[in-house]
């Protein structure tokens, strides 16, 4: 069996969980296509995703394609949920980016696209909503075009776009006119391509050499239709059969694989989404699982009690999961999402996307509901890490991460339909961070003159680094000058005393480096060099100073000529950093940077500051540093 691992990613409200439906109907797999309106989709199955009408998880669906497997997920688009797509961004083997034909290229749309090319993921464009009033098609393609990719081709065009009735003729290859736009576009992306056109034109087989860059992730055919009318929809199923299936050698072996989905069953036992990329995984199979802890790898063991796999639509049926497929396993008491199975060498290095930047502190409503409010937390944070719950020092309350208001009344939902327990939030607030000023070192040395009671002798380097670019660490020492208890031990507690800098805030943006080490046979333990490490570490920041910065946000905003002096009022009392501005006899536009924390609250103003006419998109750019004195945490 071969499998398809199809990702449908696009910005908020672009038609991804309504094509999905579109496409399991066309497959036979549904005889009515549900609505996200009236919240009867097969993949927007949680109450508040049917209540709100948005894909707040991640959620597969399956089909058959010509003895292929395609296991569909459809991803949520909002940006509170990023979380989530970067979860399915790790197994997918190919997508579609979804598009409205009305909306158009959007912030997020770019993010996605950018990442889906950094990992040379092979993707399909689909413009989506032809029908509605206001679609647009040649000037759309100039957007993708500017905006995404020079190496698109449109592979249809649009009859009577904006009406109910708009339908999509495909091209084909027979047709020279398109030949000639492939092989324009072909010939740019491939020198030997180039070669052989040139060589003999009338040798090529186009329609091969597309699906090869498609696969390479190069060149990305790009579909007109309507999820909701259906039109356009078989083509691009087509587009799919013929241009995605990535031709690989699933590897036989033991198990590997990564977790990109933990639900809990009826009877509150955990099932992992696994997406294989080796072996096999049967019922009563032992697996290690690894993740990673304070900067080490931990693993787990655990044993299967039932395995499952997609068939059609969200049903799966019991069977033995092969190579290439996602499945569904049950009786691994302590997984959690992100997860690798079978080798630490499948865990991820790091995020695609920003972590969150804003937190809040989450209390229950009855003050007898906290412990099982801190349990409830915990079981959350196994199916999202990122919201990572943690005593808030200065409320000795639990405080959760959040990328901003629409995960927080998730989040509120969730602890009262899942748990029983309502809660309050304090008012949100970004999360800073500390950068290391300078470079500074520290060393300690067994003997008479050392500083501690310790029997350690640790060097130690902090040096700065780019902005970005995270916490390093790493040895200038051999590695075997230490055990590896030891040695663990540093890198551990490097990682754990950095979470709180000169001002309480995660120090980032750094390297620590190893620079000398020494110890006694037996004598020297674990808890001398964490001890040692610590004071160190301590010594070396207050040397360097740290400087303590703000996430920031980029903003875009169109609002009524009419009501510019109201805008720029909100937005200058939202701290905000002005870059650009021009307005025409109808349209204001201004565009720069403002806190995160201001974000929520320009977006609630605006509407009654316009009538409602304000197009305000922003996405988290930088952390800055902030002026005056700095804010500490807790
Ligand atoms: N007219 C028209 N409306 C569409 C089409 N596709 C989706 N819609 C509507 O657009 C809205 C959003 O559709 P969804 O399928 O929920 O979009 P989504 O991308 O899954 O949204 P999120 O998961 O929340 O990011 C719904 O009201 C749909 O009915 C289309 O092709 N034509
Ligand atoms: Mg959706």
């Amino acid at each position: 069996m071969s499998y398809l691992n199809l990702g449908i990613l696009a910005h908020v409200d672009a038609g991804k969980t309504s094509l999905t439906e579109r496409l399991l109907y066309d497959a036979g797999i549904i005889d009515r296509v549900g609505s996200v309106d009236s919240g009867s989709t097969q993949t927007d199955s949680m109450d508040l995703e049917r209540r709100r009408g948005i894909t707040i998880q991640s959620a597969v669906v399956a089909f058959q394609l010509d003895g292929l497997t395609v296991n569909l997920i459809d991803t949520p688009g909002h940006t509170d949920f990023i979380a989530e797509v970067e979860r399915a961004l790790r197994v997918l083997d190919g997508a579609v980016l979804v598009v409205s034909a009305v909306e158009g290229v959007q912030a997020q749309t770019r993010v996605l696209f950018r990442t889906l090319e950094r990992l040379g993921v092979p993707t399909l464009l689909f413009v989506n909503k032809v029908d509605r009033r206001g679609a647009r098609e040649a000037d759309l393609l100039d957007d993708l075009a500017e905006m995404l990719s020079p190496r698109l081709l449109p592979m249809g065009t649009v009859r009577g776009i904006g009406g109910g009735d708009a339908a999509v003729e495909p091209f084909a290859f027979a047709d020279p006119a398109f030949a000639e736009r492939a092989v324009e576009m072909l010939t740019a992306g491939s020198d030997e391509f180039l070669a052989a056109y040139l060589d003999d034109p009338d040798s090529l087989d186009c329609e091969a050499e597309l699906a090869a860059q498609v696969r390479a992730g190069t060149a990305h055919p790009v579909f007109f239709g309507s999820a909701v009318t259906g039109a356009g929809v078989a083509a691009l199923t087509e587009g799919v059969r013929r241009y995605l299936p990535v031709p690989r050698r699933d590897a036989e072996g033991a198990p590997v694989g990564t977790v990109f989905k933990v639900e809990h069953g009826a009877a509150g036992q955990k099932v992992a989404y696994v997406r294989l990329r080796q072996g096999r995984i049967a019922p009563r199979e032992q697996l290690t699982t690894f993740r990673r802890v304070d900067g080490a790898v931990a693993s787990f063991e655990g044993k299967v009690t039932g395995v499952e796999v997609f068939a059609t639509g969200t049903e799966t049926v019991m069977a033995v999961a092969e190579p290439g497929s996602i499945a569904k396993v049950k009786g691994l008491t302590e997984v959690r999402i992100g997860d690798a199975i079978g080798s630490e060498e499948a865990l991820a290095s790091g995020g695609f996307f920003t972590p969150p930047t804003l937190e809040t502190v989450v209390r229950p409503a009855d003050p007898k509901d906290r412990i099982p409010l801190n349990r409830a937390l915990l079981s959350l944070a196994e199916r999202d890490p990122l919201v990572d719950p943690h005593l808030d020092e200065l409320s000795e309350e639990m405080a959760v991460r959040l990328y901003g208001e629409v995960q927080k009344e998730v989040v509120a939902s969730l602890l009262d339909e899942e748990f029983g327990i309502a809660v309050e939030f304090e008012e949100t607030r970004a999360i800073h961070i500390e950068r290391p000023l300078r470079t500074a070192e520290a060393l300690h040395e067994m003997g008479p003159w050392q500083q501690t009671p310790h029997l350690a002798t640790v060097g130690l380097r902090i040096e700065p680094g780019e902005p970005g670019s995270g916490l390093h660490y790493g040895l200038a020492v051999e590695r075997g000058s230490l055990t590896r208890a030891l040695r663990n031990a540093v890198e551990e507690t490097v990682h754990k005393v950095l979470k709180r800098g000169l001002y309480g805030w995660a120090v980032t943006d750094c390297r620590v480096l190893l620079t000398a080490t020494g110890y006694i046979g037996k004598a020297s333990t674990a808890n001398d060099f964490r001890a040692v490490t610590a004071f160190l570490l301590d010594v070396m920041l207050k040397e360097a100073g740290t400087e303590v910065c703000e996430p920031v946000n980029s903003f875009h905003v169109e609002f009524p000529a009419g009501t510019g002096n109201a805008v720029l009022k909100t937005l200058g009392e939202a701290r905000s950093n002005i870059k650009g501005q021009f307005s025409t006899e109808t349209t204001g536009y201004v565009s720069g940077f403002m806190p995160t924390e201001a974000v929520h609250g320009v977006e609630r103003r605006l509407p009654g500051i316009t009538e409602g006419l304000a197009l305000f998109t922003t996405e988290f750019a930088e952390y800055r540093p902030v002026y005056g004195t700095p804010p500490r945490r807790g």
